[in-house]
């Protein structure tokens, strides 16, 4: 509990509505953490996986209507209905007091509500923020434990302040035809119904890390932003951090914890953060990014050994395994892993072998895992300022045309470079259709708070901040040849990119051809 009156109004407000049985504050004790766990494996929710190869991790199968993120019914309910642009589904405040806010009417009858106070960013960073999520599913609170800094901490932090993001998330009854995940970037509310799912449910990430902060970032002068960030340190011991956006599942994380090639003597990479960046100019004049989550929600399909090692090592221990299959040995496997056991059970829980038709994995199926256990973990990764950023890129999953790194040659062109970025749609939202290009600017579609076209605005007034703004790259790792072959290697050989990239930041090497060229050519 605490004595902040704001909160305990606001909690109380919501407890008339939803009438759980019980209340439950979350302390974010190691006890709680047992406690939630047990009863999650006692109702048979939660499957104890290899405790030799998987040491304190558990599978969780979720409904299977509910695996991805829900784009269609995630709407902004701004005043103004120009605030939400055209890109985003809208609702106004009044609107959705009529047909969103009596679905949480008794919906927690019967069940406990959580209350878990969290602080996303660095504990004690004058950048980080306080939120409070209020929630009936024991799995979502677990994964905050996971991805935010929570319970106590969180109360210290806020102290009296009356400043923090309300997020309202009930399951309901987990039916697609009354989920709905509603933002009011003027109250910093959040109401999600309907969903566990993540993106949907873990209220610190997408909602409050992307669209309720995109929107206060603009109020304030800085960036929220859909990227990871990630430390390139060169055979002298100097750092350089980069920031990239790229869309859901299309390999941030891997890039994140990225392993240099062998032939790249002396390189190393550090990593800060894999999805999320907010973003501020420090005194210097130099632009600070910060992580504010504290574990990542990596994709498992893909996922391996040779793709990905850190991501591997990182959830052995502690981890939450969601929609992955699992053997009869309980060691979890997923497409791409390695050779396909002879016989598993699938995300859904039927038997499975490599003669299935379907697959064992979901395609959206995901680790939850503590970014303290990355073998690549920054030394830097929780500094209360951040780090100073030397490059920004910008990159999407296309197949043809887009050439495999360009450089800008201005803020306002790198901004264009981003602006125009497409990419081809992936299993981490439904209502999109896999394969299909979209345009995709910044990697933020789904994630925007607020008018797209303030939101490029934003980014050139950042530019005229200070006197040298980062240089900005569009990347592009994807492209295909005309049988269909992957013309880049990709993984550890973005490295030589990214080496490319800091030459240039240190004025060597030639520039790349204009990006004028390319967006003509993207015309015809
Ligand atoms: C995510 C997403 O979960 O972008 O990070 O969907
Ligand atoms: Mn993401």
């Amino acid at each position: 509990m605490t004595g902040n009156s704001a909160v305990t109004t606001w909690v109380d407000e919501c407890v008339k509505l939803c009438k759980p049985d019980k209340v439950h504050w979350c302390d974010g004790s190691d006890a709680e953490r047992d406690m939630l766990t047990k009863m999650l494996l006692d109702r048979g929710e939660f499957q104890r996986l290899n405790e030799a190869n998987w040491p304190n991790c558990y599978l969780y199968r979720s409904d299977p209507t509910d695996v991805a993120r829900t784009e269609k019914v995630t709407y902004i309910c701004s005043e103004k209905e120009s605030d939400a642009g055209p890109t985003n589904n809208y609702l106004s405040p009044a609107q959705a007091q009529t047909d969103i806010l009596p679905r949480y009417a008794g919906a927690m009858k019967g069940r406990t509500m959580y209350v878990i106070p969290y602080v996303m960013g660095p504990l004690g960073s004058p950048y980080s923020k306080v939120g409070f999520q209020l929630t009936d599913s024991a799995y979502v609170v677990l994964n905050m434990f996971i991805m935010a800094r929570v319970g106590k901490r969180a109360l210290d932090q806020l102290g009296s302040s009356a400043d923090f993001v309300k997020g309202l998330h009930s399951i309901g009854e987990l039916l697609p035809e009354t989920r709905a995940i509603c933002h009011f970037p003027e109250r910093n509310e959040i109401w999600s119904f309907g969903s566990g799912y993540g993106g949907n449910a873990l209220l610190g990430k997408k909602c409050h890390a992307l669209r309720i902060a995109s929107a206060q970032a603009r109020r304030e002068g800085w960036l929220a932003e859909h990227m990871l960030i990630l430390g390139l340190e060169n055979p002298e011991g100097k750092v350089y951090y980069i920031a990239a956006a790229f869309p859901s599942a299309c390999g941030k994380t891997n890039l994140a914890m990225v392993i240099p090639p062998a032939a790249l003597k002396g390189w190393r990479t550090w990593t800060v953060g894999d999805d999320i960046a907010w973003m501020r100019y420090g005194k210097d004049g130099r632009l600070y990014a910060i992580n504010p989550e504290a574990g990542f929600f990596g994709v498992a399909p893909g996922t391996s050994a040779k793709t990905n090692l850190n991501a591997l090592k990182t959830a052995s221990a502690n981890s939450i395994f969601t929609n992955v299959g699992v053997d009869e040995n309980q060691n979890v496997w997923w497409e791409g892993l390695g050779p396909a056991p002879a016989k598993l059970t699938d995300w859904k829980g039927n038997p499975w072998t490599p003669d299935s038709p379907e697959k064992a994995a979901h395609p959206n199926s995901r680790f939850t895992t503590p970014a303290s256990q990355c073998p690549s973990i920054s030394p830097h990764w929780e500094d209360p300022e951040g780090v100073p950023i030397s490059a920004i890129l910008f990159g999407g999953r296309r197949a043809s045309l887009v050439p495999l790194v360009v450089e800008s040659t201005s803020w306002n062109n790198g901004v264009l470079i981003g602006a125009s970025m497409g990419s081809e749609a992936t299993a981490a939202a439904t209502d999109t259709k896999a394969g299909t290009i979209r345009h995709d600017p910044m990697a933020m579609l789904p994630f925007c708070g607020y008018h797209m076209g303030d939101y490029f605005q934003h980014w050139i007034d950042m530019g005229k901040k200070v006197a040298n703004p980062p240089k900005i790259y569009g990347v592009n790792w994807f492209r295909q040849d005309e049988n269909g072959k992957f013309l880049w290697p990709g993984f550890g050989d973005n490295v030589r990119v990214l080496q490319w990239i800091i030459d240039r930041v240190e004025g060597k090497g030639e520039p790349s051809k204009p990006r004028l060229e390319i967006c003509l050519a993207n015309k015809t």
